[in-house]
């Protein structure tokens, strides 16, 4: 039974057979190929960021230097702050392309529109925009501009930061000296301050790591959030289902992969429109589903289904039934187009920066949308046509969920049991012990953990001590297919005084029954919606975030981009568990300094513990000293 020690995803067990039978390498293959991995590397003790190297220390005794002077403790925290500048970086430029397509939906040059209206009034407000007599593209204009100097002013406080982040939070990064200015001038430090002969103080380093965490929460994440809530509209609860059962045979399979929804939203659109054409073809229509975070940023606001998550991106492709795949940026396996060679299907690939050999290229641009996704949608339709006698294996596994979770979302519903003061049976059951703290758990698969094992074993162990949880990115993917977006198992699986609480939420808003044990908030970059609870909590409360019962966890981090939302959630104070150690292990000073120490000056830290009961066990501890210091 190999195959259960890959995934505990039915599906995917289903798939790996096949692809194996078939001689088709996957992600699998190549990490076993890989073995054994550089230990040098997996310590962070590798250093080439100059021609005079590469140098490696080594961690039992000579050299201890490379050949510039820099030590293990250097060398490692250089690599960390460029790890983290480059998850920064490709969070804002994420954003930075939502923010494009608001300042060209103000100038009337795309055919993008403004969904919420409500949305774009409260953000503008909210970055000190006077919004009385202007029409929404005169405010859309002006926030689009205040978002740019986020992105890019060269000084003063990041904008963005200023406007949403506690008064309190802002005051302790003050006296660190890791408030950010614009996001670009951040990054592009931070590549200096690590090249060679610049920056050889970890302290300074580590600090110049917290600055990226905060440009990465404020201008990547929440920027992104905003705009794309501002254009796509606001999510609100929907019902959809999980796992690669969701393509289906007989109809034009379209999946959408990578992070951006600005082509995703019109691929959609455009599956809509083209439905007869596919029916001509002698489809059933046309079905789309999502992998990754552009899939979860279309299920929270289309209720399109997410078939499966990273790890399972090129088993969607050895199903055979999937026609075609677009992808935008970001966790794109190379290798896809070699799976989709050895069964069938497009690869298309949309953005100048992310590029596939073997791929088709149709170049995306916000002017030219429509006429790409119509495009994109045709050449499906003809894939389909191809598709001929490709033996089609779709396993029949998929799993009930909800999803739309914004904060609005779970305050609407709150507000059914209490209109005037929402928030109040939450903070009430905390108060009570009925909910013992909160949880968000994040981040993505690695090839390195049993694919899903850490969310759903960290979750259930989490939701059966009353903790409520909160998802995003391929966590909410991996707990969607194993059931816990779903009522039943607050049912089955909840403890009594969560259980009871979401019965009692879930009934008053019409919902029939519970609300399920964990709620799933988004993509990645949704991540912001967390810190927006946690500030809405915090503020209602009276306390600060790193007082609360709450905590983060990445169970299975894969991307930099993970480290750097983990890097910003310790900023703002919160416990931080992750699945696996990032490649800093090579210094003591540095590792000491993150899961430990850091905690005096930010209130968070981050907690590596690889064992999921023992993880879970780890993070009540520190929920539960929450909540005595608070006195509950
Ligand atoms: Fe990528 Fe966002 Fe990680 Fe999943 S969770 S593997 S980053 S898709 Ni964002
Ligand atoms: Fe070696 Fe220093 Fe150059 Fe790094 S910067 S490769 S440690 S000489």
């Amino acid at each position: 039974m190999w195959e259960t020690d890959k995934t505990i995803d039915k599906a995917a067990q289903q798939m790996l057979k096949i692809t194996a039978a078939d001689g088709v390498a996957t992600v699998w293959d190549r990490y076993e190929a890989q073995q054994p991995q550089c230990g040098f590397g997996s310590l962070g003790i590798c250093c080439r960021n100059c021609l005079q190297g590469p140098c490696r220390i080594n961690p039992f005794g000579e050299p201890k230097r490379g050949v510039c002077g820099a030590d293990a403790d250097t060398i490692v925290a250089r690599n960390l702050l460029r790890s983290l500048a480059g998850g920064t970086a490709a969070h804002v430029d994420h954003a930075y392309e939502a923010v494009e397509a608001l300042e060209k939906i103000a100038t009337g040059d795309i055919d993008y529109v403004i969904k919420d209206e409500n949305k774009l009034i409260a953000t503008a407000r909210q970055v000190g925009i006077e919004t009385d007599g202007k029409d929404s593209k005169g405010v859309a204009k002006e926030v689009a501009q205040k978002a740019l100097e986020t992105l890019s002013g060269h000084e003063g406080e990041m904008g963005w930061l200023s406007a949403w982040a506690p008064k309190e939070r802002v005051d302790v990064w003050r006296q660190l000296g890791v408030i950010p200015r614009g996001a670009d001038r951040e990054i592009r430090e931070a590549m200096h301050q690590t090249s060679m002969g610049v920056d050889a103080d970890p302290t300074n380093l580590l600090l110049a790591g917290v600055k990226q965490g905060l440009v990465d929460g404020y201008a990547g994440l929440k920027l992104a959030t905003d705009i794309q809530d501002i254009i796509f509209g606001m999510p609100q609860p929907v019902k959809s289902e999980a796992n690669l059962g969701v393509l289906n045979a007989e109809y034009v399979n379209v999946v959408v992969h990578g992070h951006v929804p600005l082509l995703s939203e019109k691929v959609l659109e455009w599956c809509r429109k083209l439905e007869d054409e596919a029916k001509a073809a002698g489809a059933r229509g046309i079905n789309v589903a999502g992998i990754c975070c552009t899939g979860n940023e279309v299920l929270m606001r289309q209720g399109v289904p997410p078939a499966t998550n990273f790890l399972g991106q090129e088993l969607a492709l050895a199903t055979g039934a999937v026609d075609l795949m677009v992808v935008d940026v970001q966790c794109i396996l190379p290798s896809v187009t070699n799976v989709a060679q050895c069964y069938h299907g497009d690869i298309v690939t949309t953005m100048p920066i992310a590029k596939v050999p073997g791929a088709d290229h149709i170049p995306f641009s916000l002017e030219e949308a429509d006429q790409q996704a119509e495009k994109i949608v045709r050449q499906s339709i003809e894939s389909y046509k191809k598709r001929g006698s490709t033996p089609v294996h779709i396993p029949d596994e998929r799993a009930l969920i909800f999803a739309g979770f914004s904060v609005e979302a779970i305050i609407g519903a709150l507000s059914k049991v209490n209109a005037e003061d929402p928030l109040k049976p939450l903070v009430d059951n905390i108060k009570a012990g009925n909910i013992l703290g909160a949880v968000a758990t994040v981040g993505c698969n690695n090839v390195k953990v049993k694919q899903d094992m850490m969310h759903v074993e960290l979750v259930k162990e989490l939701i059966a001590n009353n903790v409520l949880v909160i998802a995003t990115g391929c966590s909410a993917h991996a707990l969607g297919k194993a059931g816990l977006l779903h009522p039943d198992a607050t049912n089955n699986l909840a403890g009594n005084g969560l259980k009871a609480v979401l019965t009692a939420v879930g009934e008053a808003a019409g919902l029939g029954g519970p609300l399920p044990p964990v709620l799933h908030m988004g993509s990645c970059v949704d991540n912001s919606r967390i810190g927006d609870l946690l500030t809405a909590l915090a503020g209602y409360m009276g306390v600060n975030i790193k007082d609360l019962p709450v905590a983060a966890s990445a169970p299975e981090p894969q991307h930099e981009k993970a480290l750097s939302i983990g890097t910003w959630a310790v900023a703002l104070g919160v416990f931080t568990h992750l699945g696996l150690p990032p490649h800093i292990l090579g210094s003591k000073a540095v590792t000491g300094t993150l899961t430990d120490k850091v905690e005096d000056l930010l209130g968070g830290k981050f907690y590596v513990e690889s064992d999921p009961a023992k993880a879970a066990a780890g993070i009540i501890r520190h929920i539960k000293d929450k909540r005595h210091a608070l006195g509950l």
